[in-house]
């Protein structure tokens, strides 16, 4: 192991650790003087979190009250799609599909068909032949496979890597997914109930673009209407992100995608950020590449 890998913790340097860490432990010691915490109340922290992590939720928890915040510290000043949160729920290694393609899903998938499709294109307006997506979302009654849904039951259901095709474009098959709510029976729902706030999520779909020339983005898509756009709990609905479906009853259309009847078509058009140039020069530098 070298000298740089080893002074690393999960992948942050020991020095960045240092002065971020500390400074969470004056804050918080600040907060306690602040508020002049007793210790019962400690004790009722400390077995709150116990029991987060006895229920699984850490990351849920984390997810919801504070993704939102590093995601508006890191996306800031980036050129192209606006960001969002990846959540607790995405899954590495969904299958890899080309463009066009339907989303693996249950015989008996419920729910309204959509029709997602767009393009991929980079900050100066080139499109970005190959660009993976990567989406997930949960399923009609707002059921993610491999947590509400067991794998065995549906390995990655309605996910997958799907690749844009020579010109950018996409089209991807899947279905409508319903306005979402965190888990209420856990101590995370239960906090939320005794702050007085709900546990809902707009309807969303997730997902992560990737392209050599440009900086990965992940992010999420809304829908105009959706009741909950302004009071999503975990804040991360951002305007340019909410999308108006359209309804499509065209027979020739709804034959070509295998469809029962008229289905949703919601089209998004991504840009991606470049690798700022200065900066592929210092790493071919540094690498040795000419
Ligand atoms: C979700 O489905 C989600 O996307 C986020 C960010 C947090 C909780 C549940
Ligand atoms: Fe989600």
């Amino acid at each position: 192991m070298g000298a740089s890998e080893a002074s690393k913790v999960y992948g942050v340097s020991q020095g960045r650790l240092s002065e971020v860490f500390e400074d969470f432990l004056a804050t918080t010691k600040e907060l306690i003087r602040r508020h002049r915490l007793t210790h019962r109340e400690y004790r009722a922290a400390v077995d709150f979190l116990c029991a987060v992590a006895e229920h699984g939720e850490l990351k849920l928890l984390l997810d919801v009250f504070l993704e939102a915040t590093v995601d508006a510290v890191d996306s800031q000043g980036r050129p192209g799609t606006a960001s969002s949160v990846e959540g607790p729920y995405y899954v590495e290694g969904a299958p890899l599909m080309r463009s066009p393609c339907t989303l693996p899903h249950r015989a008996d998938e419920p729910g309204a068909r959509l029709l997602f499709y767009g393009t991929v294109r980079d900050s100066r307006g080139e499109a970005l032949a190959g660009a993976m997506l990567d989406v997930w979302q949960a399923d009609a009654s707002g059921a993610y496979s491999h947590f509400d849904i067991p794998a065995e039951v549906a390995p990655y259901n309605l996910r997958a890597r799907v690749i844009a095709d020579e010109r950018g474009a996409f089209e991807i098959r899947t279905w409508m997914s319903a306005p979402y709510h965190i888990p209420k029976d856990g101590p995370t729902g239960a906090l939320l109930t005794a702050l007085g706030r709900h546990p809902y999520r707009p309807a969303h779909l997730h997902v992560k673009l990737s392209h050599e020339r440009c900086l990965p983005l992940t992010t999420q898509l809304f829908f105009e209407g959706d009741p909950y756009l302004d009071s999503d709990v975990v804040g991360a609905v951002k305007a340019p992100l909410v999308v108006r479906l359209e309804r499509r009853d065209a027979p020739d259309e709804i034959a070509r995608l295998g469809c029962d009847g008229p289905f949703y078509a919601l089209r998004y058009d991504f840009v991606l950020a470049r690798r700022a140039e200065s900066q592929a020069d210092t790493a071919c530098a540094k690498a040795g590449v000419a």
